[in-house]
C-alpha cells in the first residue's frame, strides 16, 4: 500500500490520526451527564454555507438558529459527503461513501429502498442503546422492494422501520417529485380511499393534465425547467401520479405537518431518551412557504423557506424546553448539499438574492465539486455537554455521523477499530463536542457527476473526470469538473479553488491523489495510517 508522507504537508503542529479513547463513551465520562442525552439531527435541505445569519446571510433573520450557534458550537468547515441529496442522506445514516454502492444518485420517488435492512444504520446505533426513534419530512432514499413496482394504497415494505426507526412521517423523496403525500410508518397518511394512488416515472396517466400539456393549472408556481409532469396543489412535479384525494399535501403546509408530528413525537417520548431525525423539505423546490412566511425576507421565497425553516427550528427548541429536555438534548443542524437558487420554478431566487452570497463567498454550488457543493453549516447544540459560543474551524464530514453518535451512546469499540461503520470514524467524537484543535485530517467528497475530490489539510484534489464547465440542464453554477486535475492550496484559512496548483506541485498532487486511490481501494485505509 503507498503511504502519505505527512512531512511534505505544510501543516503545522497537527496530530492527524489523533484518537481518542473510545472507554464508555459520553455517558460515562465524569463531568458530563450520566444520563444518555436526546439526539435530534436537523437536515436541511439545499441550505448553503451562507444562507443563515450566524453565516452571514443578508436579507433573511434567522433568530432561533442564531440562538442555537450561540449557545452552542458553529462549524465552518463541515462537509456533506456529497453534493446532492440521496448520496448525502445514505452515508450520513451508513457511515458508507456513496460511490461504493451503486443505485445512490438521485432517486426517483419510486425508487426502492437504497439502504437495505441488513445494513447497519444510525438508527440501528440508538435503537441498540435503548432508544425510540423516528425520522420526519424528505425521506429520498426509496421505498418498498422493487423500483416502480410499490403498491402506494398497501402497506409499504420495507421502510423505515427495517432499518431502525421506530416511528416515521416522510416524504418519499422531494417535494418535486411524486407521490405527493406523507408516508407514516409505511402507509400513506391520511389515506383517501375514494382516490387510489397510482405512480409512474414512465408514463403519464389517462386523462390526467400535466405542466407541459395544461400550463393554465399551474396556479401555484410555474417551472422554470423539468417540472412539467403530473400537476399537484397548483405546482408541476417530476414523475406522473394519479390519485391521492385528500391525502394530498399542500406544499404550503408541509413545514407545519412535519414540526407537528415531530413536536408531539418529542411530548409523548420525553420519559426516554429518544433519536429525531428531522429532514425539512426547506429549503428545496419547490419553495412555497406558508402565506405567513411570505415577506419575511428580502429574497422573495427561497428566502421566505428560510425564514420558515428557522421557525422549525425554534419550534422544536421550544417543545424541548417545554418538556425540560433542553439541556440534555443534543441537538446537530446541518444541510445535505450546498445551495441552489433555480432549480426549476420560477420562484425569482435569482433575481431577488441581492447580495446575499448563498454560499458565503465559495465558488460553485449544489451538484458542483467545488466547496460551494458540499461545505455547509453545522452547528452543535448541547447545553449539559458543549461550551456555548465557539467557532470552530476544524474539518467535519457527515460521514462520521454513525460513528460519533455510537460514541455517544457509550458503544464500544473493538480494540484497534475506529469504526463501526464502513467509513466514518467515531474518533471524531471530540471534533464534533468541540475540541480546540481537532478534525479530520481529511475529506473526500462526491459531484452530482460523481467527480471525487479530496480535502487534505491546506490542499484539496479535485479528480480529473472531466464534464460540463456548467451545469446543464438550468441551474446557473458552476460543476468544477475537469479533465486536469486541479489542486488548490488554502489561503488565509480559504481554498483558492481559482488557481490550480497542480503544475508547480507535482508532489503534492501525487500525496493526495495516492490518498483518495487509498481510500477508494480500501474501507479502512485511513485507521492504517496510524
Ligand atoms: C434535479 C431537479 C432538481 C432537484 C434535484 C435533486 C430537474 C430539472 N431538476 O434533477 O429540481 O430536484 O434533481 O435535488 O428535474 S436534491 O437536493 O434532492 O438532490
Ligand atoms: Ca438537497
Amino acid at each position: 500500500m503507498s503511504r502519505i508522507n505527512f512531512s511534505i504537508l505544510s501543516v503545522a503542529a497537527i496530530s492527524p490520526f489523533a484518537v481518542q479513547a473510545q472507554e464508555g463513551g459520553i455517558a460515562s465520562e465524569t463531568g458530563a451527564s450520566k444520563e444518555l442525552p436526546n439526539v435530534v439531527m436537523i437536515y436541511a435541505d439545499d441550505l448553503g454555507l451562507g444562507d443563515l445569519e450566524c453565516y452571514g446571510a443578508i436579507g433573511v433573520k434567522t433568530p432561533n438558529i442564531n440562538n442555537l450557534a450561540s449557545n452552542g458550537l458553529r462549524f465552518t468547515n463541515a462537509h456533506a459527503v456529497a453534493s446532492t441529496s440521496t448520496p448525502s442522506r445514505y452515508s450520513l445514516l451508513t457511515g458508507e461513501y456513496p460511490w461504493r454502492k451503486q443505485g445512490t444518485d438521485v432517486a426517483a420517488g419510486d425508487a426502492a429502498m437504497i439502504v437495505s435492512p441488513e445494513q447497519y444504520t444510525v438508527a440501528d446505533v440508538f435503537k441498540e442503546a435503548g432508544y425510540t426513534t423516528a425520522a420526519f419530512g424528505k425521506w429520498h432514499l426509496g421505498l418498498g422492494a422493487e423500483s416502480g413496482r410499490q403498491d402506494w394504497n398497501s402497506v409499504l415494505s420495507p421502510a423505515l422501520a427495517d432499518i431502525g426507526f421506530d416511528y416515521s412521517y416522510i416524504m418519499a423523496a422531494t417535494a418535486d417529485r411524486v407521490p405527493c403525500v406523507f408516508i407514516e410508518n409505511g402507509k400513506v397518511a391520511n389515506y383517501d380511499p375514494t382516490a387510489p394512488i397510482y405512480v409512474s416515472y414512465r408514463h403519464n396517466f389517462e386523462g390526467e393534465p400535466t405542466g407541459r400539456s395544461n400550463p393554465e393549472l399551474l396556479y401555484n408556481l410555474k417551472h422554470s425547467h423539468g417540472h412539467d409532469m403530473s400537476i399537484v396543489n397548483g405546482i408541476g412535479r417530476i414523475g406522473y401520479m394519479k390519485g391521492g384525494g385528500t391525502a394530498l399535501w399542500k406544499d404550503e403546509n408541509i413545514a407545519d405537518s412535519i414540526t407537528c408530528k415531530a413536536v408531539d413525537f418529542i411530548k409523548a417520548n420525553s420519559e426516554q431518551p429518544f433519536f429525531i431525525y428531522f429532514a425539512t423539505n426547506d429549503i428545496h423546490v419547490p419553495r412555497f412557504p406558508h402565506p405567513r412566511f411570505r415577506g419575511a425576507s428580502s429574497m422573495g421565497l427561497r428566502g421566505d423557506a428560510i425564514a420558515q425553516f428557522d421557525w422549525c427550528v425554534g419550534e422544536i427548541v421550544n417543545a424541548l424546553e417545554e418538556q425540560g429536555l433542553l439541556e440534555n438534548t443534543l441537538i446537530i443542524l446541518t444541510s445535505d448539499n450546498g445551495p441552489v437558487l433555480d432549480d426549476g420554478y420560477d420562484d425569482k431566487a435569482e433575481e431577488l438574492v441581492g447580495s446575499h452570497s448563498p454560499t458565503g463567498g465559495l465558488r460553485g454550488g449544489k451538484y458542483s465539486t467545488f466547496e460551494g457543493g458540499t461545505r455547509v453549516p453545522f452547528i452543535v447544540h448541547w447545553p449539559a455537554r458543549i461550551k456555548k459560543g465557539g467557532v470552530r474551524t476544524g474539518l467535519v464530514s457527515q460521514i462520521d455521523f454513525l460513528d460519533v453518535m455510537a460514541a455517544i451512546t457509550g458503544k464500544k469499540a473493538a480494540p484497534g477499530m475506529r469504526s463501526f461503520s464502513p467509513d466514518g470514524d467515531c474518533s471524531q467524537l471530540g471534533a464534533w463536542m468541540g475540541e480546540e484543535g481537532a478534525g479530520r485530517p481529511f475529506a473526500v467528497e462526491m459531484a452530482a457527476n460523481h467527480t471525487l475530490s479530496l480535502i487534505l489539510f491546506n490542499w484539496k484534489y479535485i479528480e480529473p473526470k472531466g464534464g460540463p464547465a456548467m451545469v446543464p440542464w438550468g441551474p446557473k453554477i458552476e460543476t468544477g469538473y475537469s479533465k486536469e486535475p486541479q489542486l488548490f492550496k488554502r489561503v488565509n484559512g480559504e481554498f483558492d479553488e481559482t488557481k490550480n496548483l497542480a503544475d508547480e506541485n507535482p508532489t503534492m498532487l501525487d500525496a493526495l491523489k495516492n490518498l483518495l486511490e487509498g481510500v477508494r481501494n480500501n474501507r479502512k485505509y485511513f485507521m492504517e495510517f496510524q
